[in-house]
């Protein structure tokens, strides 16, 4: 496969047709056919431990994707995406300042604050306003995300590009045998599909479909960034993987099915990590992988279609299924090694230590079931979409929950899957459609793919007053939108 055919590919499909094209070919892909292509960059580093009230400014810009088609977007401190927080235990004061001319908020998805920190629709950052949250981390390393919170402007805004990363570190990554150098062993890929035309101009109007099933594109962007290569070391390569897209679920892999080891999820390190080939992230999730190069092959990260477009979503159980639907593989981003870098980690771990939070089955003081409904209206991209029959609403809290407890909650869903998000907590899964969770659900998490009916155990360790309660919502952004979302204190 040569440049050409790499875009091709992974380009434009056409106008009007939906649905990411299949690269061609099969392991043909040689080290030689990626060396004139532009290498990934990361977002640029923003090391909160040495400035613990780092500003970050929602602004507009605008971005070349493909070709020289400049589009309107919005980042924080640039024009697409924001930077890459470092951040350990302690103190965050972040200063939050809105240079646009819509509402903006900044939640901290997987941080664990106190809802009136937690940047969620009842705290606006209006135009030339500034918010300065007081925030003190105290939770386990992990890999986790800001993006902006307005209801029924989330889905609009973050595909404007409202959204960067955070890396909660406690520094002991050397001792753990992890490669740490950013942006050399440690990539962040921050996944986001865009529907691009021919000429390179990015589209973001919902139609029908795109109500019901959520907005996804037929091109893929990584760090915003397009048809680049990630050059890396010959030896063990960490990559967080966040998917930032509104509504695409992936199933990650590589072309030539090397196996890979799953080290965290959501809220940090796994107890043991494990092997696996094929890693489903549904939007809001984040995992760690780490991948052997040491062969110095060249690799490409693919993507299986989305069960939730495909002849398995809505569509096809309803009646029948509808061509454009169809979604296949597709590739994300191709690897190259780079002899020139060295290969500092040339062996898995073992084992991981980090997360240090513990849940107890025994400790659950009640039950509660949630219904992910998208309602008759929803088939026909009107209202519909609510959870238990009620959509959302700013002026209602849905429930109370007790400081300090632990609940199980009973999540079910039918038509389409959805991710499920709650924030100010973590979970822990404890059983998938009433079996043993899948691996990838076995650590602990703030984000799950709710496929039919999964049951979490949850533990409520943040307060929430009724006046910035926390949200709990899936986040297929355009569901979350229309009304697929609720509201909890935490007293
Ligand atoms: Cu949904």
């Amino acid at each position: 496969m040569n440049r050409r055919q790499f875009l091709t590919a992974t380009s434009v499909v056409g106008l009007g047709a939906i649905g990411l094209y299949t690269f061609g070919g099969s392991s043909s892909m040689r080290a030689a056919d990626l060396e004139g292509m532009p290498r990934l960059k990361m977002p640029p580093l923003l090391d909160a431990r040495a400035d613990r009230s780092p500003e970050l400014v929602a602004q507009k810009g605008n971005t070349v994707f493909v070709g020289n088609a400049a589009n309107p977007t919005f980042g924080f401190n640039q024009p697409y995406l924001g930077p890459t927080l470092v951040l350990d235990k302690g103190d965050f004061n972040p200063v939050i300042r809105n240079e646009l001319p819509t509402p903006v908020s900044v939640h901290w998805h997987g941080l664990l604050v106190p809802g009136e920190h937690d940047g969620g629709p009842h705290i606006p950052v209006n135009r030339g306003e500034e918010w300065s949250p007081e925030i003190t981390i105290d939770q386990p390393p992990a890999t986790v995300w800001y993006h902006t919170h307005i209801h029924e402007r989330t889905a609009q805004d973050v595909h404007k590009g409202l959204a960067g990363i955070m890396h909660l570190t406690d520094g002991r990554d050397d001792d753990r045998g992890l490669p740490n150098r950013y942006g050399v062993d440690d990539l962040t890929l921050v996944l986001q599909d865009r529907r691009i035309d021919e000429r390179g101009f990015v589209s973001y109007r919902l139609s029908m479909p795109d109500l019901m099933h959520g907005f996804t594109g037929n091109t893929m962007l990584v760090n915003g960034q397009y048809g680049t290569v990630g050059a890396v070391p010959g030896g063990i390569v960490r990559l967080r993987l966040i998917n930032g897209s509104n509504a695409r679920i992936y199933s990650l892999f590589f072309e030539d099915n090397r196996a890979f080891q799953l080290i965290a999820t959501d809220a940090g390190f796994l107890e043991k990590p494990a092997m696996m080939s094929k890693l489903p992230l549904s939007p809001g999730e984040r995992a760690e992988i780490l991948v052997d190069f040491s062969d110095g092959k060249p690799a490409m990260l693919m993507s299986g279609g989305d069960q939730n477009q495909g002849p398995g979503g809505m569509m096809g159980r309803m009646r029948g299924f509808v061509d454009q639907f169809v979604d296949r593989d597709f590739a994300i981003l191709p690897f190259a090694v780079d002899e020139g870098m060295e290969a500092r980690i040339t062996k898995f771990p073992d084992e991981l230590d980090g997360a240090d939070i513990t849940l107890r089955e025994e400790d659950s003081i009640r039950t509660r079931s949630f219904s992910l409904d998208m309602g008759m209206m929803g088939m026909m991209g009107g209202g519909g979409f609510a959870i238990n029959g009620e959509p959302f609403d700013m002026s209602r809290v849905n429930l109370e929950v007790a400081l300090g407890s632990t609940e199980t909650w009973r999540i079910s869903s039918s038509m389409l899957s959805h991710p499920f998000h709650i924030h100010g907590a973590v979970f822990k899964v404890l059983s998938e459609n009433g079996r043993r969770p899948q691996s990838h659900n076995q650590g602990l998490k703030d984000t799950v793919l709710v496929q039919d009916q999964i049951d979490l155990l949850v533990r409520f360790d943040k307060p929430a007053s009724r006046e910035k309660p926390f949200m709990y919502h899936c986040h297929i952004l355009e569901h979350e939108d229309a009304g697929m979302m609720g509201q909890f204190s935490v007293i």
